[in-house]
């Protein structure tokens, strides 16, 4: 009935085996629960729905964001121009003349809030990316309203995955009732099969992947409970879609499927505005031919190293690679490879909490020659760290940062930090933010007015975000809170002078000194990129280091997407960690050099 486990599904998976326990059991609703459905959902065209629904467009018509002269998205009426990302604008025009290209909202110095400046340039503005994080938000609000059973992780800007397994499993039970006791005749109690699953009708679930070569996919109703469970979360999913697009104006696309790999690869198979199940029994045909570089982690180093010691493309071609071979080549911890080239993924989904920490960040070109191009950005930075603030402030009102922290990156040096502490103020202005910047930044580069070397990077960020002290969040209640009301009250004070209580301190030499002390960082294996934790305390930095990495793993997420398509960008605002990517062959298949798995990728 289903591909031998030589190809790819195992008992596990295949429906076979499944119990009543799998559907009944509290203990059971696990990653390992062959009911278990996941599903991804992602934007189309993210920041040029944004535009377009922002400006009112009509969303026929071809559409583009750029970043100074090059494009960052391109809605799907562009696309069938052949424009594609990271054209620049003027080729992009002679494939389309009528293409409407938007420039990214950015920050100059001298305005509060980001605009949409005409003639905005890269040596005196910076990009602001906080309308795509707004409307990323409401998104998200929807699916929470939607799919309130569902467990929701926030997998990137425009992305998040779901996991439906409760909420399906309860969907079941209803409309299945003679399922809910196990019959008194099975010999095995729980542990009983359940009946054969009913024929599913497709119908309306969207884009059904076939099970064998030929087969009109889809057709073939006859099916497991485990393909009822991703019928009945196709449906949910289907559901918040056109939710979504109803009360925001976007068009998603999603993959349906038992575990996060196999639903964020088919979620772009219809896209836009469409969705695609894949069912075990279908794992096989779609993964087999399909180069293993698409697959997430698989695309960078390690990926290289499988092609050279395997001489393989396709994951097909590893299968005939026997866990044991794959261990002595690649180490202990390679048995995740060998399980995801057969469609296996036990990562569970997880729900982010909040931020705990935010950067501002800038590439600067030209360079920081002198101290008054670095307040110049400073001011754009704090400008950007002040509203992102007030708005982590208006969705959970008793949000502080403990500290905040400056990164330069002087030439081909290190780069070096310092931070001090954030202490809280009523009226929070961007001037509050950079004066303390700017201190720091004397820290660091002394009292000259030019810099001994050239700055081409700097980084203003906030570190241990937290809930504060009650007392601090009924002071703020008392002048008018941190909603609109309080926000207005902000807006009107901005430009005036700071009274004398809220002015910051003088950051003392002990609670700015350099974090290169016990700094807890990470080094990329895909990109050699150093991600480093600033912030006070050494749980702290662990923690804070946790989300720098789960951060920078979007980051790649989304250009092995990109590659995916053919495409590797390289956007420098999108994400802001200091440094620059590496390129370069590994020297792969030599177990020498590759000190297992390790040399490849951060554990997930
Ligand atoms: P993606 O989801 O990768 O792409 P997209 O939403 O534009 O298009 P698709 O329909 O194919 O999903 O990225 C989401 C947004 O992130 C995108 O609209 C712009 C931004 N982005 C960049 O700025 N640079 C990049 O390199 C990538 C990959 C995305
Ligand atoms: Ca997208
Ligand atoms: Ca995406």
């Amino acid at each position: 009935m289903f591909a031998s486990s030589s190809t790819a599904v195992d008992a596990e998976q295949s429906g076979s085996k499944i119990t009543y326990r799998h559907l009944l059991s509290p203990q059971t609703l696990n990653v390992y629960n062959p009911l278990r459905v996941i599903a991804l959902i992602d934007s189309d065209a993210f920041y040029a729905a944004c535009e377009q629904v922002r400006l009112g467009l009509n969303p026929e018509k071809p559409i583009a964001v750029q970043q100074w002269q090059g494009l960052i998205a391109i809605n799907y009426p562009a696309r069938k121009y052949g424009i594609t990302r990271l054209m620049s604008v003027t080729e992009a025009t002679k494939k389309c003349p009528e293409l409407i290209c938007v420039h990214v909202m950015t920050y100059r110095e001298g305005s509060r809030e980001p605009g949409y400046f005409p003639n905005a340039k890269p040596s005196t503005h910076k990009v602001s990316l906080d309308h795509y994080r707004r409307e990323s938000i409401k998104v998200l609000r929807v699916f929470q309203s939607t799919l309130p059973e569902a467990e929701i992780e926030r997998a990137s800007i425009d992305e998040a995955f779901f996991d439906l397994t409760a909420p399906v499993r309860e969907e079941i039970l209803r409309r299945y009732p003679y399922l809910r006791d196990v019959p008194s005749d099975a010999t095995d109690g729980m542990d009983s099969p359940l009946p054969p699953a009913p024929v599913i009708d497709w119908t309306g679930r969207g884009n059904v992947l076939a099970i064998r070569e030929g087969e009109e996919a889809g057709v073939d109703g006859q099916g497991t409970w485990a393909d009822v469970a991703l019928a009945l979360g196709a449906e949910m999913v289907h559901k918040v879609r056109q939710e979504v697009h109803k009360q925001l104006g976007y068009t998603t696309s999603a993959g349906i499927a038992r575990n996060k790999t196999m639903a964020k690869l088919c979620a772009s198979c219809k896209k836009p505005f469409g969705q695609t199940v894949l069912r075990d029994a279908a794992i096989p045909l779609y993964l087999n031919p399909m180069p293993f570089k698409k697959i997430r982690f698989l695309g960078g180093k390690l990926g290289d190293a499988l092609a050279s010691a395997y001489d393989a493309k396709t994951i097909g071609d590893l299968l005939s690679v026997s866990k044991e071979d794959m261990q002595q080549q690649f180490g202990e911890e390679s048995y995740w490879v060998y399980d995801i080239l057969r469609g296996r993924d036990y990562a569970e989904v997880k729900e982010r909490t909040g931020v705990k920490s935010m950067m501002a960040s800038k590439n600067v070109r030209p360079a920081i020659k002198t101290f008054s191009d670095g307040q110049h950005w400073l001011r754009v930075l704090s400008a950007e760290l002040s509203l992102r603030l007030e708005e982590a402030r208006d969705l959970s009102p008793a949000v502080w940062p403990k500290t905040l922290v400056l990164h330069i990156k002087q030439g081909f040096d290190a780069p070096r930090s310092r931070q001090c502490p954030f202490p809280f103020t009523n009226a929070l202005s961007d001037e509050y933010i950079a004066r303390l910047g700017e201190r720091l930044l004397r820290e660091l580069v002394g009292q000259g007015e030019l810099m001994l070397k050239d700055i081409i990077n700097i980084s203003l960020g906030f570190a241990g975000l937290e809930k504060g002290e009650e007392g601090q969040k009924s002071i703020e209640g008392f002048f008018g809170g941190a909603g609109p009301a309080a926000k207005k009250r902000r807006t009107s004070e901005r430009g005036t002078p700071m009274p004398e209580a809220s002015r910051p301190p003088t950051p003392s030499r002990s609670s700015s000194a350099p974090t290169s002390g016990p700094t807890l960082s990470h080094k990329c294996t895909r990109c050699s990129r150093v991600l480093t934790a600033f912030a006070p305390g050494v749980a702290e930095q662990s923690t804070q280091l946790e989300a720098l990495k789960a951060e920078h793993e979007d980051y790649h997420f989304a250009l092995d997407l990109q590659a995916a398509d053919g495409n590797l960008p390289e956007v420098q605002e999108v994400r802001a960690p200091v440094g620059r990517e590496k390129k370069g062959k590994p020297k792969a298949g030599k177990r020498k050099e590759l000190d297992g798995i390790a040399a490849y990728f951060q554990k997930r």
